[in-house]
């Protein structure tokens, strides 16, 4: 690739991305709504909030793939997430759309399906069970993709994370978690195979206690090499939650507990 733009380049993902994705095109574009400086050559840094279409056309310009991870990233009042997760995805597709149909590797989230009891192994075309605003923004950026994928061929593999950190920090992430390398070396799968299509992929490391079955995508050639078991004696050191608790039942975790939040002008 000559240019990957990478949106929420300021995030915790993006930040780790930056820098192991360096070799994956001549230059990176970093994106956010907050400002980023280059920090070395082969980097180029954008300012744009998702939600404005015109700036969003300007930073899709030039680019070969999208590494789209900006936007809300938990439960919010539904102003924020409409803003950036649902008018911010239909400004990325329009302006994918108007700049050559650049591959998109789109980061959804397990909270498209967190009502889903931890006892069911999971395909990705089982239906959506969101547990929350952000969890349906996510459903409906999958739904976005596949359209405009119908529509126009525009590729995205849509990602659904499950907890990507530096290590799993708690029992739920023992089936959860996603390390970083495992995370990039997908992105990279993601960018090289010939055809991809429009496919929805776990997010998951190659964690025994995953709930997730991705075995319908092994024509991308991904191996995830990282176990979340290393730290299951650390983790169940610190008590494993009662039977009852969400982060035992659900897949979602606490997310299924929230509230709707009220967006700011309606409290
Ligand atoms: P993060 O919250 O750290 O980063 C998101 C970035 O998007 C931030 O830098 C933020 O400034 C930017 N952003 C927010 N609103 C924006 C707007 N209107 N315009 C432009 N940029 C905006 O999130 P993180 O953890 O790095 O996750 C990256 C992506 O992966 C997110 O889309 C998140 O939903 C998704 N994801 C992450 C998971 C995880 O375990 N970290 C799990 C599942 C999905
Ligand atoms: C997500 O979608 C969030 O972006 C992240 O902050 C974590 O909460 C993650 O899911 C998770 O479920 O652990």
């Amino acid at each position: 690739m000559k240019r990957l733009l990478i949106t929420g380049g300021a995030g915790a993902i993006g930040r780790v991305m930056r820098k192991r994705l360096s070799g994956i095109a001549d230059v990176i574009r970093l994106a956010d709504v907050v400002a980023l400086t280059p920090e070395h050559d082969g980097e180029e840094c954008v300012q744009c909030d998702l939600a404005d279409a015109s700036a969003v056309q300007a930073m899709v310009a030039d680019c070969d793939g999208i590494l789209h991870l900006g936007g809300i990233s938990v439960e919010r009042p539904f102003d924020e997430i409409l803003h950036a997760n649902i008018i911010g995805m239909y400004n990325l597709y329009e302006a994918a759309r108007a700049h050559g149909h650049p591959r998109i590797l789109f980061a959804s989230s397990n909270h498209t399906v967190g009502f889903y009891p931890q006892t069911q192994r999971l395909r990705a075309d089982e239906p959506l069970r969101p547990d929350g605003l952000y969890g349906v923004s996510k459903g409906y950026g999958e739904l976005l993709a596949r359209l405009y994928f119908d529509k126009f061929g525009q590729e995205t593999a849509s990602v659904r994370i499950g907890s990507c950190t530096r290590e799993p920090v708690d029992y739920r992430m023992l089936s959860s978690w996603l390390s970083y390398e495992d995370f990039a070396t997908l992105t990279e799968r993601v960018f090289k195979v010939p055809v991809l299509g429009c496919p929805v992929i776990w997010g998951v490391s190659a964690n025994p206690a995953s709930w997730w079955d991705n075995s319908n995508v092994g024509w991308l050639g991904w191996q995830p090499k990282d176990s979340a078991e290393n730290w299951r004696t650390a983790i169940e050191a610190q008590g494993i939650p009662p039977a009852n608790h969400p982060l035992v039942t659900k897949q979602g975790g606490l997310f299924t507990e929230l509230a709707i939040m009220r967006n700011e002008r309606s409290v």
